[in-house]
């Protein structure tokens, strides 16, 4: 698809004045979002991490796992100036850089999570556009890292995500460790199965759309790995299911950070905790930002239950997985809801 010569973004099919969206960014009657319930919704629960005691902590945790496979954390110790900073780079490239520099950093799209400047998620290309464009960075482990394939502007740019990845790990680790205990697991036990994190970080920019009724920002989809963190803008559109229903998650303060338990996580803890479906939906009047960050295993990583959560009430519920299998089969397939971590369920 092609708009003058140029590979499509759907912030510049925004910037065109449309006042209808393309056929191909509309999705069927039963994906569509719903008007706004008139009740306050429920929304995901709020941890703080520096709350008194690490029992408490744990136990929180554990429940919030439970209940929703999401969650805000605060207290966590991330710098509410690097969680502006990152926003604001973002943000800055997408608003402030022309389309011919950010061209420049186009991902390759016939590659699935190619690093770099994109719109499509999926291989196929027969399936329904989300109203997003992103950029992609792969930050860990190092020896992926080349912040030169980063946009050069806002001149911080690069330091700021690279900051940012290194504490984001921390913060994935600080969390699994307490994932793994809530269960009565060792505190590595989760980390360990998961292995060396292999993390990437996707900004995703959401212009205003003309149908928002119409159309997802992102369609709906559990991430693949074992954990992600996601900050978000003031603007908010990330929703997640619960029960049947989908619940908005608006920004809590600066400081929060959206906790997402992903699919290799419900595979480690024998389906004790459930990996989050969400999506997010878009808005007619302000464009929105956020920064989700992927701590996923390595492609050669087996993912299996953990032993300790097997027994003989208690079988195993999940096929043995080779995590790279797992990633082709999600690009290819599409995510469809957890169509791919189902697809493992043993009966
Ligand atoms: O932008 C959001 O709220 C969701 C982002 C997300 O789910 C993703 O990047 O996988």
């Amino acid at each position: 698809m092609e708009v003058a010569g140029e590979p499509i973004r759907v912030q510049i099919l925004s910037q065109s004045g449309l006042t209808r969206v393309p056929p191909q960014y509309v999705q069927p009657p039963h994906h569509r979002p719903k008007a706004s319930s008139p009740s306050p919704p429920q929304t995901i629960p709020t941890v703080d991490l520096s709350g008194s005691g690490r029992d408490s902590v744990r136990e929180a945790i554990g429940q919030a796992c439970l209940d929703w496979g999401a969650f805000h954390v605060t207290g966590h110790g991330i710098p509410t100036d690097l969680l502006r900073a990152v926003k604001r780079v973002g943000l800055t490239f997408f608003n402030d850089c022309p389309v011919a520099d950010k061209l420049r950093y186009a991902c390759d799209p016939a590659a699935s999570a190619s690093e770099g400047y994109g719109s499509r998620m999926l291989e196929r290309d027969d399936t329904v556009l989300d109203w997003r464009d992103y950029f992609d960075h792969h930050t860990l482990p190092l020896s992926r890292r080349d912040p030169t394939r980063w946009p050069h502007f806002p001149e911080d740019y690069r330091r700021v995500v690279a900051e940012y990845a290194d504490r984001a790990a921390a913060l994935a680790r600080e969390l699994l460790g307490l994932v793994s205990e809530s269960l009565g697991l060792p505190t590595r036990c989760v980390e360990e199965r998961v292995g060396e994190f292999y993390q990437n970080i996707t900004i995703s920019y959401y212009p205003p759309c003309p149908q928002p009724e119409l159309t997802l920002g992102l369609q709906a989809h559990s991430d693949m790995g074992a954990v992600t963190l996601l900050v978000q803008d003031e603007v908010g559109g990330l929703e997640v299911l619960k029960d049947g229903e989908w619940v908005g998650v608006k920004s809590l303060d600066e400081d929060a950070i959206v906790v997402l338990l992903a699919d290799q996580t419900e595979i480690i803890t024998n389906g004790k905790y459930k990996s989050a479906q969400h999506r997010a939906v878009t808005n007619s009047s302000r464009a929105r930002l956020s920064v989700a960050t992927f701590h996923d295993p390595t492609k050669t990583v087996k993912i299996s239950p953990a032993s300790q959560l097997i027994s003989e009430s208690g079988p195993p519920r999940f096929r043995e997985v080779v995590y790279g299998d797992y990633v082709s089969s999600w690009y290819t397939k599409g995510p469809e809801g957890k169509r791919n971590i189902d697809a493992l369920l043993l009966d």
